[in-house]
């Protein structure tokens, strides 16, 4: 089906400030759903009250359209070059890298910023743009292509966007460390899910731990069906085989501060050269020493983002009800529920807390439900 178009009217002061309020505006206009005609193009009107406004027609697909998605305005192709973002610089810049494999420091164009209001960021490392490229000044980006693979997270009362057009999520964690905190493995499998992503988690700093200590967690999600390595940037355990794992994919490291994403990235990439610093000798926490998510081009094909680390991961736009079926154990369970629209918290002759009774769910995962459930960040 074809995509639909939307028209949307923005306000053109809100360039000058007042942002909250042009921001409600737009909202509410991209919520009211104003569908119009089938021609993308963009306007500025010249009459009364609507020369303050101008009028924008997009095509986002009304069916894929959500948080991630990005309103495609009209460009001037022949001005035009395809380009992929390597990383954002400061607050409105980024590096965009060309066909030729040419890097470009491009702003991003007012508008893409206007429209990108339900998240915090109009662009991404490893968004596909179209930008203008100007010899000896900085470019322009006019056009952000339709996202596929993003990983996400709730910033405030916005969707913050961490990577787009990924197919793989490398969570890491850290054997020890920071220490292992699997609830935060559980946030993130949610997190891949929603942006359609396919999970790794990537146990690091093995040479930190007892293996017989990690044996319980890699059961428990090796049982649950997902992939999962244990290595060290310290020892080069089990870098080869995340080395294989990363071929020809686009992939993301994402995690805790400190826990060795950018070490992992070094070791299996000699020569990328990325910052990396020690955790702090008290808490054990990492120091936050990648600032900004950065793409880099592997050699043995694919490219990969590292990532900055994260304290929390707030789950975003994930409703209650939905959050159980995220928990691929629970599935079978759930039709033992009574009530069909069981939480499984209170309620009686509830299946899920019957198979954790009996050992069928892991007590550990059906806690880490309750939490995300309730929202409760755990630290
Ligand atoms: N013992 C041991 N230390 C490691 C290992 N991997 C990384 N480290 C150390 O952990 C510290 C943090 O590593 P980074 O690579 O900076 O961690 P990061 O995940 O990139 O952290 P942020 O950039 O802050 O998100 C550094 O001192 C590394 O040398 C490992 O496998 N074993
Ligand atoms: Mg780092
Ligand atoms: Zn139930």
């Amino acid at each position: 089906m074809a995509p639909k178009k939307r028209k949307i009217r923005v306000d053109l002061k809100k360039n000058r400030g007042k942002r909250a309020r042009a921001g409600h505006e737009l909202r509410q206009a991209v919520q009211q759903d104003r569908i119009d005609d089938l021609q993308a193009s963009e306007r500025v009107s010249g009459k009364g009250a609507l020369t303050r406004r101008r009028t924008v027609i997009t095509d986002v697909d009304e069916q894929t359209a959500d948080h991630a998605a990005v309103p495609s305005l009209d460009v001037d192709l022949d001005r035009c070059r395809s380009g992929r973002v390597l990383s954002i610089v400061g607050s409105h810049q980024c590096r965009v890298q060309d066909e030729q494999g040419e890097v470009h420091v491009c702003a991003v164009r007012q508008i893409l910023r206007t429209l990108s209001q339900a998240t915090r960021n109009a662009v991404v490392a490893g968004d596909r743009v179209l930008f203008e490229p100007m010899p000896g000044q900085q470019g322009m980006i006019h056009r952000v292509e339709p996202r596929t693979g993003t990983l996400g997270r709730g910033s405030g009362r916005a969707q913050q966007l961490i990577v787009a057009n990924v197919d793989l999520a490398v969570i890491v964690v850290a054997a020890a460390a920071p220490h292992l905190k699997p609830s935060l493995i559980d946030r993130f499998l949610i997190s891949c899910e929603k942006g359609g992503v396919q999970p790794l988690i990537c146990i690091n700093k093995c040479d930190l731990a007892e293996p017989r200590h990690l044996l319980p967690i890699v059961g428990q999600y090796a049982n649950l069906g997902y992939r999962l390595f244990l290595a060290s940037a310290e020892t080069g355990a089990g870098l080869e085989e995340l080395r294989q794992a990363l071929r020809g994919r686009q992939s993301v490291f994402s995690g805790q501060s400190g826990v060795g994403k950018t070490s992992l990235l070094n070791r299996i990439q000699p020569g990328l050269g990325l910052r990396t610093s020690q955790v702090s000798d008290d808490s054990g926490k990492g120091r936050h020493t990648t600032r900004t998510a950065v793409l880099k081009q592997l050699d043995g094909g694919g490219w990969v983002v590292d990532t900055p680390g994260i304290r929390q991961l707030r789950l975003w736009d994930v409703h209650p009800e939905e959050i159980e079926g995220y928990f691929i154990e629970f599935r079978p369970f759930v039709r033992y529920c009574r009530f069909p629209d069981c939480l499984h918290l209170h309620e009686g002759e509830c299946g899920i807390k019957q198979a954790v009774a009996s050992g069928l769910i892991s007590t550990r995962r059906y806690e880490s439900y309750l939490k995300i459930l309730s929202d409760r960040d755990d630290d």
